[in-house]
């Protein structure tokens, strides 16, 4: 376990931490902060990595593959591991008296992994995570336009649902490249090619009905989950991660209630997994958005002990690409770097809410991933470096006029945040509640752009980074400099 002491004062530094998973927190917070640790057991499965969460002591903190420490001056210091393909890398940063310890924990094969003291962190953590993705082969197609189900139909969505918009799309001229059907179309989790009970048809037909008006089609899935309920929880019993005691485990609490997860180092789960995803590439769609995959790399007990939770989970995803050939992959809830080279995109922070904020479960509960416009842009923000991993998906814009609590100011910085990630643009807006002003805001959002950098990292707006070339955030409750609150001020 490599360790480097400091000798710094702690009091000045900042710290760059990026969470294990896409919807766990990354920030740019001050060194002697605390780290936030969700209180309830189901979000620390679904909010920080179980296997090496937060350890909630003021002056810790702890952070995947990367961490960067920032003096006044702009340099500072940045570890990062050069491959992540078997491998997690667990940085822990904490302060001392007059020093700071850092630690770098290996799970998994050995690795190479650079520690360097720099002028630039900025350009430093660039170099190295770019330097992660030419080792890992990473795949960075060119972004898509992609409309999503999801932000407003939910679960209720129906066959009629997708139809209905992408006729208004196509009438409308709107440049969406793909319109992708998401949760809610199955029975139950596993049973993938059973509908539900009120999507009114089946998955398989919606992408010949897409391509006669111009889309592509995708399909999400989730494909390392399944329902205590599903007909294959029933029938293979043994593709299931276990507990100590030899019962299939049961984690998170969406959908309801838990859910089991695949273990993916089965050869019978594997070959279902594979089967699964040539399945839904032959039902029409070249496009698959792949979620909750942090369910693949839960510690459990495995078929294979030999197997690390990186590595079990690499099978897994390998598995889906083998099946789904060379469409385009976008990855979800997913442990970041040990996905890069397989994945063409993925999401890298929570999800986007018609509505800034949850402080109840952000604060009160310690759970900053949480679904909502205000931590999307936290997280997104400060993984900015994270485009040559893949391509980025920093979720949806929300124009519409209707179900829709944003402020236009906060719509604005919801777009700010679009821009300067770069990467792949998505929308869910009914087509129906788009006004005026709503469809000008969606036709910018969808304007694909270049990957902006940060201006420095000795300053913040927030926790996260929030000063870039073409523009700052506040993401503050007050005006910070004559920038009000919740917006995106572009540099003039
Ligand atoms: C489908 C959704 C969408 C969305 C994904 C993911 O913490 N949570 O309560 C939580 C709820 C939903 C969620 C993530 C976290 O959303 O990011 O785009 O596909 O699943 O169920």
């Amino acid at each position: 376990m490599p360790e480097w002491t400091l000798m710094t004062d702690p009091t000045t530094l900042r710290v760059l931490t990026s969470g294990y998973q896409s919807w766990s927190e990354a920030e740019l917070r001050p060194l002697t902060d605390t780290q936030a640790r969700a209180t309830m057991h189901w979000m620390v499965e679904q909010g920080n990595d179980p296997g090496y969460p937060p350890s909630g002591e003021a002056g810790v903190w702890r952070s995947h593959t990367l961490i960067a420490l920032i003096r006044p001056d702009g340099g500072g210091w940045v570890g990062c591991a050069q491959d992540a393909t078997h491998t997690f890398t667990h940085w822990e940063a904490r302060a001392g008296q007059g020093q700071v310890t850092l630690t770098c924990t290996l799970e998994g094969p050995d690795v190479p992994v650079v520690f360097e003291d720099t002028a630039d962190v900025i350009g430093t953590v660039e170099r190295l995570s770019a330097d992660l993705a030419t080792h890992m082969h990473a795949r960075t197609p060119a972004p898509l336009r992609v409309w999503s189900s999801w932000y407003s139909y939910y679960r209720a969505v129906t066959f009629e649902n997708m139809l209905h918009n992408a006729r208004r799309a196509r009438d409308l001229k709107l440049p969406f490249d793909v319109f992708q059907l998401d949760d809610g179309f199955q029975a139950e989790l596993g049973d993938w090619t059973e509908p539900s009970g009120w999507f009114g048809g089946h998955a398989k037909d919606v992408p010949a009905a897409l391509k006669e008006l111009g889309f592509r089609a995708g399909l999400w899935l989730a494909p390392f989950l399944v329902s205590p309920n599903s007909k294959l929880y029933a029938a293979h019993p043994e593709f299931l991660l276990q507990d100590d005691a030899g019962s299939p485990l049961l984690l998170g609490n969406n959908w309801g209630g838990p859910y089991a997860t695949l273990d993916t180092t089965h050869p019978g789960a594997l070959a279902w997994l594979r089967d699964l995803a040539a399945t839904v590439r032959g039902w029409g769609y070249d496009y698959l958005k792949i979620d909750f995959l942090y369910g693949a790399s839960h510690p459990g007990q495995r078929h294979d002990p030999a197997v690390g939770r990186a590595q079990a989970y690499r099978m897994g995803l390998e598995a889906i690409r083998e099946g789904f050939g060379d469409g385009f992959i976008l990855g979800c809830g997913a442990p970041l770097a040990t996905s890069v080279g397989v994945v063409d995109a993925m999401r890298i922070g929570p999800d986007v809410t018609p509505f800034w904020d949850d402080e109840s479960r952000r604060v009160l509960l310690g759970d900053g991933s949480t679904p909502t416009a205000r931590n999307a842009l936290h997280t997104s923000l400060s993984r900015w470096y994270q485009h040559t991993w893949y391509q980025p998906d920093p979720d949806v814009m929300l124009a519409r006029a209707e179900l829709n609590l944003l402020w236009p100011h906060e719509r604005e910085a919801v777009a700010g945040l679009l821009d300067v990630i770069g990467g792949l643009r998505a929308s869910s807006d009914p087509m129906d509640m788009l006004n005026e002003e709503g469809l000008a805001l969606l036709l910018r959002s969808l304007e694909i752009s270049t990957p902006d950098r940060p201006r420095t990292l000795t300053e913040s707006y927030g926790g996260a980074v929030t000063h870039f070339t073409r523009g700052t955030f506040n993401l503050t409750d007050s005006p910070v400099d004559c920038q009000r609150a919740h917006t995106y001020q572009p540099v003039k």
